[in-house]
């Protein structure tokens, strides 16, 4: 299969470009940083094409796009929009406003924007998969996530809608929704590299990892083409929902 992965510096994505090309697929995988497409370059050979572009920039996105070859590109079997972050957990009322706008322009309309860029191409061949990484942080508010979990809401109803818009074009779409995952940047990129806070997130919890996702993605790919996983929400055992709050004065 060609498959296109956003993100791919770190994380998520990296494991998943990792096992993806592993298993034989070509991977077209895009990120910001060239010194670390370089490296997975190295890694894994051939069948790993890096495009260094930030996808919140809707014009670079488009200009990165075209410069792939025409059969490669025309032939995308899978989307998987794994690029964003987090940034901050202060209170609405003390967030930094510029990391709002960040979080806005890579999670929403970096990610509205690839996708509406590929679904022709999948329209167009009767044929093809949308995974969109969204966060249990749509789905259940905690203090600080404020505009991060707004995001991911969008990004879980963007998924749903976009399942309903594919009615009878054979385009599969899954919203994958994870809880907290250890062995990624995440944290770090959320407190403005405080790597010591950062790291207590994570200390005695068994959290999952990004081989545990990069398992769940090989298992969605290799569903027979009449199923459609919709909606794939995953925590740690350790990790269940948050609790009600109540300030009592
Ligand atoms: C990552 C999960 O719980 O830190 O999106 O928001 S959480």
């Amino acid at each position: 299969m060609n498959i296109l992965i956003t993100g791919v510096s770190a994380g998520f994505g990296k494991a998943i470009a990792t096992d993806l090309v592993e298993q034989g697929h070509t991977i077209i995988g895009t990120g910001r940083r060239q010194h670390k497409l370089d490296e997975l370059k190295t890694k894994l050979g051939d069948n790993f094409i890096p495009l260094c572009f930030d996808i919140s920039d809707i014009s670079a996105t488009k200009t990165a796009l075209q410069s792939l070859p025409a059969d490669l590109l025309n032939n995308l079997d899978v989307l998987i929009n794994n690029a964003g972050l987090a940034l901050g957990l202060d209170s609405a009322d003390k967030a930094d406003i510029t990391d709002w706008q960040t979080m806005i322009n890579t999670n929403t309309l970096g990610l509205v924007n690839i996708t509406r860029e590929i679904l022709p191409v999948m329209v167009a061949k009767n044929d093809g998969f949308v995974i969109n990484i969204s966060s249990i942080a749509g789905n259940y508010p905690y203090f600080g996530g404020n505009v991060y979990g707004a995001t991911k809401a969008f990004v879980t109803q963007f998924s749903l809608n976009l399942r309903a818009d594919l009615v009878g074009k054979n385009v599969r779409v899954t919203n994958i929704e994870p809880g907290l995952c250890g062995g990624t940047e995440f944290s770090n990129v959320r407190f403005h590299g405080d790597d010591e806070r950062a790291k207590k997130v994570y200390e005695n919890v068994d959290y999952i990892t990004p081989q545990d996702i990069a398992n769940m993605v090989s298992w969605l790919i290799s569903q027979p083409k009449h199923i459609n996983i919709n909606r794939l929400e995953v925590m740690p055992t350790a990790q269940t929902f948050a609790g009600l709050t109540v300030h009592k004065g």
